[in-house]
């Protein structure tokens, strides 16, 4: 574990930091010799599709391209330690409560099915058999199908994943959360009302021939390495890199490619970033409506002078509908407010708007720091108003760019993980196989939580990921949880979301990404969709990591059998030969016609995007302007108006050794950070303010609406180039302040960007070099 300190970080991202934290990583899971071979078969044609974020690969055929992102996921999951019965049960689970997610985890692999035994506070082995009995007794002994609650993480194979929706339908119910519903929830909603696809516009060849790339709320130093890649390349043929955020993130700035022998022996690196916009927290609307209003301005100049038009007026009249509203809507802003809420100059906004007016090719990329606030929807909607204004979608080297989190989160939603499913994949479904789905809309992430806590809802499985540190409201979703007469998790390591159970509580271990899947038919592929809609396959290649493990799609043929004993599918045949299940895919849907021979293919397909062919599946059947008020009444403003200048917009971010909940390492090396993670950015000139020396420690209190106190404790101010007034600190650390009812209007994202609190001096704790 490194030594705790702060030191600013020099060097460009990637470069020689990126190589040694590699080999940091395989010594760590001491897989330095098996590592190499399985780290050379990520995102290979014959390998497996990398785990470590949906970033599509150049053609599926390059040579290993190198990121130190997935050389971790790869890493922790190939990892040679193991989490066995004996050594998890050695401690009490109220033991492990007072873990850390770090410790939790780096248990290693799961390797056996656990049962919590209440009399002695521990897990125990059991049977597979017993396990789904377990399981089937008590979905079978609820009152209403609507009782159990099946979430999803996005890791999840097209494949597992469409058996494991088939199965739950089967059984009576849409209640189907997933980690999507605090993700890019707004990007599927916003886009499919704007432009009639839930997804990405863009393809990796359109990177190539942009002129411009705007980059919103993502850090992709370190969510998205292989996007670097793209970047780079774009940047050294001179397109502009427009990046807006009110961190200075280091990737964002400057990249060395470790496959560049130059820029690895010169230490130099490539800029990334043309010009840098760093807005405040959650002024991304007031931002884009500055430049949608300077570029209507340029557009008034231009024909007063006679110029080619600013604005595409004929891809407008064409394709689009609400261009008048949404004009008169933007003209009418002021900027007094676009400058108070963004906390940009009307300067930096014309400037960008003229980036925008002289580029002919332009992307917008976002993740999260669009996507986690009150207005996220609307966020969504006005990057892609600003696209429109210049015809940018539909057009080689143009688009929109959602950039995806989890490897297959996208996929999953193809294959019918959704709570509100439409009339007509659900006739299909009940065709194929002969039953009547549930109509009636299932519970989402947010009210999966409340179901619980109301005692609506009392079974609770999770097909990976990790429900009680990745939710909101850490204490009322703990509670919520606890009040389950079970909890299920399938998992390939020991997690917080174990340790936080129901009256009876299962861990399921699974088969990883990276592991042969031999099934009665013989080793098997699944298939994943990447974040630009390539449907691909992907084949483990390492032994499992224990012979007892199943794979997600045997767990739930297995499960189905024993819950269902009149269902006239054939589970157990299906997963014999994932092919058959792929047949099955393709019946109901018509996208995947021809399924396995289109994916047997090296490289896959992909899968038709309306938008990107300028064909609009909206209610208007154009791509629809949406015209969006500059916030002024979100739980911000309103703290602000009850508690004035105290209040601090906290953003909750990820560091660069952690992969959502997973947290690989206590280091945040682009922003300085080491061996520590309960660290509060802050503008040092609002520290000085307040007499608060750098290093002083605090405890964050947030403001809600419902008046309830919510407290996170014991944090370290660390001083940070991030604007006035705002603040950033690590997810899940801050999961307790974002109020379960507090979330995007029109998708129920959690606001996890934009949490009003106040901050309190507070003592140092007992190890103040400790996590
Ligand atoms: N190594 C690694 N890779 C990952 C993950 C991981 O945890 N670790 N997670 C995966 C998942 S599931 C996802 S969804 C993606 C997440 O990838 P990102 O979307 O990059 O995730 P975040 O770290 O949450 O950070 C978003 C960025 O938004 C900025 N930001 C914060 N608030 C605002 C705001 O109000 N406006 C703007 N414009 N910017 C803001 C932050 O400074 C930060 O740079 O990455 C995926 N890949
Ligand atoms: N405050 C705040 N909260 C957030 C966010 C934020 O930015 N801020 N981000 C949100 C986002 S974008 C997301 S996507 C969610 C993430 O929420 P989740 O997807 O629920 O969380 P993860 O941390 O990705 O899940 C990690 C666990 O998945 C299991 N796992 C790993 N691989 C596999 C596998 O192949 N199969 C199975 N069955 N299990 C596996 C392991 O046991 C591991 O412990 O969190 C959200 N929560
Ligand atoms: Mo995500």
């Amino acid at each position: 574990m490194s030594e705790s300190k702060i030191e600013v970080y020099k060097a460009p991202a990637g470069g020689w930091g990126a190589l040694r934290s590699v080999a940091k990583q395989l010594l760590q899971h001491r897989i330095a010799a098996k590592g190499a071979r399985t780290l050379l078969s990520a995102n290979q044609p014959d390998g497996f599709d990398c785990p470590g974020c949906a970033w599509p690969d150049r053609e599926h055929t390059s040579t290993f391209e190198f990121c130190e992102n997935g050389v971790k996921a790869v890493a922790a999951e190939a990892t040679a330690e193991r989490a066995t019965p004996e050594r998890i049960g050695q401690r009490t689970v109220t033991e492990m409560l007072a873990w850390t997610d770090h410790a939790l985890e780096d248990m290693g692999r799961l390797t056996e099915p656990l049962l919590y035994d209440a009399s002695t506070d521990r897990y125990r082995a059991t049977t597979w058999d017993e396990a789904f009995t377990l399981i089937a007794q008590h979905l079978q002994a609820l009152p209403s199908p609507d009782q159990a609650i099946f979430y999803t993480s996005g890791r999840t194979s097209n494949e597992a994943a469409f058996l494991y929706q088939l199965f739950v339908r089967e059984y009576g119910t849409n209640n189907f959360p997933d980690c999507s519903n605090m993700c890019h929830e707004p990007s599927g909603m916003g886009l499919k009302e704007s432009v009639g696809v839930g997804k990405g516009t863009v393809t990796l060849e359109d990177f190539q021939l942009a002129d411009a790339i705007l980059i919103f709320g993502q850090n992709p130093g370190t969510n998205h390495p292989r996007m670097l890649g793209e970047l780079h390349a774009a940047a050294r043929r001179g397109a502009r890199i427009l990046s807006f955020n009110p961190l200075r993130e280091r990737g964002l700035e400057r990249f060395a490619d470790p496959q560049n022998l130059l820029e690895m022996a010169t230490l130099s690196g490539t800029p990334i970033t043309s010009d840098y916009f760093q807005l405040r927290v959650g002024g991304d609307i007031a931002a884009i409506k500055g430049i949608c209003k300077a570029l209507f301005e340029l557009d008034d100049a231009a024909l007063a002078e006679g110029q080619p038009r600013v604005l595409d007026i004929d891809f407008i009249a064409a394709h689009t509908s609400g261009f008048d509203t949404f004009e008169a809507d933007v003209r009418s802003e002021q900027w007094a407010l676009l400058e108070a809420e963004s906390g940009l100059s009307e300067a930096q906004l014309r400037a960008a708007a003229t980036v925008m007016a002289t580029s002919d090719k332009v992307i917008a990329c976002w993740g999260m720091g669009i996507t986690q606030h009150r207005h996220g929807v609307a966020a969504v909607q006005m990057i892609s108003n600003l696209l429109l204004m210049r015809g940018h979608i539909g057009q080689p080297g143009a688009g929109l760019c959602p950039v995806r989190g989890h490897s297959n989160v996208q996929g999953d939603r193809t294959m019918g993980i959704y709570e509100k499913p439409s009339e007509a994949f659900l006739d299909r479904l009940g065709q194929v196989f002969a039953f009547e789905p549930p109509r009636h809309e299932g519970f989402d992430t947010i009210g999966a939580i409340e179901a619980m806590r109301d005692g609506r809802a009392s079974v609770f499985f999770g097909m990976g990921g990790n429900f009680a540190a990745a939710t909101p409201d850490t204490e009322a979703t703990h509670a919520a949880l606890r009040r389950c007469a079970l909890t299920v998790h399938v998992a390939t390591k020991f997690n917080r979301s174990h340790v936080v159970h129901g009256r009876e509580a299962l861990v399921l271990p699974c088969l990883g990404r990276t592991e042969i899947d031999v099934q009665a038919g013989g080793p098997q592929h699944v298939s994943v969709e990447d974040s630009m809609s390539k449907v691909h396959l992907s084949a483990g290649i390492n032994a499992p990591a224990s012979p007892h493990l199943l794979s997600e799609p045997m767990i739930v043929a297995r499960l189905a059998e024993l819950t269902l004993p009149h269902s006239r599918t054939p589970w157990r045949w299906l997963v014999q030969d994932y092919d058959r299940i792929r047949d099955r895919i393709a019946d109901v849907f018509d996208e995947f016609k021809d399924f396995n021979e289109r994916v047997h293919k090296p490289g896959g397909f992909r899968l038709r995007n309306t938008a990107s062919e300028r064909v609009w599946m909206t209610s208007t059947g154009k791509a629809r302007f949406m015209p969006h008020a500059v916030p002024v009444d979100t739980a911000l403003h309103k703290a602000r108006a009850e508690l004035g200048a105290d209040v601090f917009t906290l953003t909750t971010i990820r560091a660069h050794d952690q992969y959502n909940t997973t947290v690989y390492g206590l280091d945040d090396r682009y922003r300085g950070v080491y061996g520590q993670r309960r660290v509060l950015f802050i503008n040092p000139a609002d520290r000085a303010d307040r007499g608060w020396p750098a290093g002083a420690w605090v405890d964050i209190r947030s403001w809600a609406e419902d008046g309830q106190a919510r407290q996170a404790r014991q944090f370290k101010l660390v001083d940070h180039d991030i604007p006035r007034a705002c603040v950033a600190a690590y997810y899940p650390e801050t999961n307790a302040l974002v109020p379960l009812e507090s979330h995007a209007i029109g998708a129920r994202t959690p606001t996890s960007k934009s949490i009003p609190v106040r901050l309190h001096p507070c003592d140092a704790p007992a190890e103040a070099c400790a996590t």
